[in-house]
């Protein structure tokens, strides 16, 4: 762990064809000054390995789970099962179903076994997710994830800023402004039959 970078983040995931997707998990913790390692462990191809990693994880200084997987995902609640530290799962867009499989096979867990299950391919909220958890016990990573929230709020406000300027930019030629005059309003529906209006 670079001396920068405050607590530490468990990533895993349940094919080496996930990676693509979940690396931006650790990109994203990374970026918020949060310590990560990334495996691959499958509950269905390597659960001896998936148990034995989770059980060792906390001793090593690991305070947060994120686990990924798609289709029937069952990592995020075999490691849940398996410690008492907080787990995020991120169900995954694979196979026939794209990702609904994977999400309900996430989500659904039993009580006192939670698993936070963000959206499908939500790999960046996992990642500030975890950021906040960490940020309870680390000031730096607090720190971290409020610039990151500010700079998002300012992105926000410069574009709208700059939406309503367009909208305002009327050319001189135009003295009505309707050529720059948004069509808001779609044509109105036929009354439905029996309806009074
Ligand atoms: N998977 C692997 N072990 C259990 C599950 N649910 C998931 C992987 C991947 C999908 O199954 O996380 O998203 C398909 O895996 P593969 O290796 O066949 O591409």
């Amino acid at each position: 762990m670079s001396r920068a970078q405050q607590g530490r983040v468990a990533v895993l995931t349940g094919s080496t064809n996930d990676l693509e997707t979940v690396r931006k998990v650790r990109e994203t913790l990374e970026d918020l000054g949060v310590d990560c390692e990334l495996r691959v462990l499958s509950a269905h191809r390597s659960p001896e390995l998936t148990v034995a990693y989770v059980r060792a994880a906390e001793a090593r200084g690991i305070e947060v789970f994120v686990a990924c997987a798609g289709m029937a995902n069952h990592l995020a609640g075999t490691v849940a099962a398996h410690t008492r530290l907080p787990v995020i799962g991120v169900p995954l867009a694979s196979g026939k179903l794209d990702g609904l499989d994977s999400l309900l096979s996430t989500v659904q867990m039993p009580p006192g076994v939670p698993v936070a299950t963000v959206s499908i391919d939500g790999v960046r909220n996992a990642a500030f997710l975890a950021a906040r958890i960490l940020g309870i016990k680390h000031a730096a990573v607090r720190e971290r994830v409020e610039a990151a929230a500010r700079a998002e709020q300012e992105k926000y406000a410069a574009a709208l800023a700059e939406a309503e300027r367009g909208e305002r930019r009327v050319p001189a030629a135009d003295t009505t402004g309707a050529a720059k005059r948004p069509r808001m309003r779609q044509a109105a529906r036929p009354p439905r039959p029996g309806h009074r209006g």
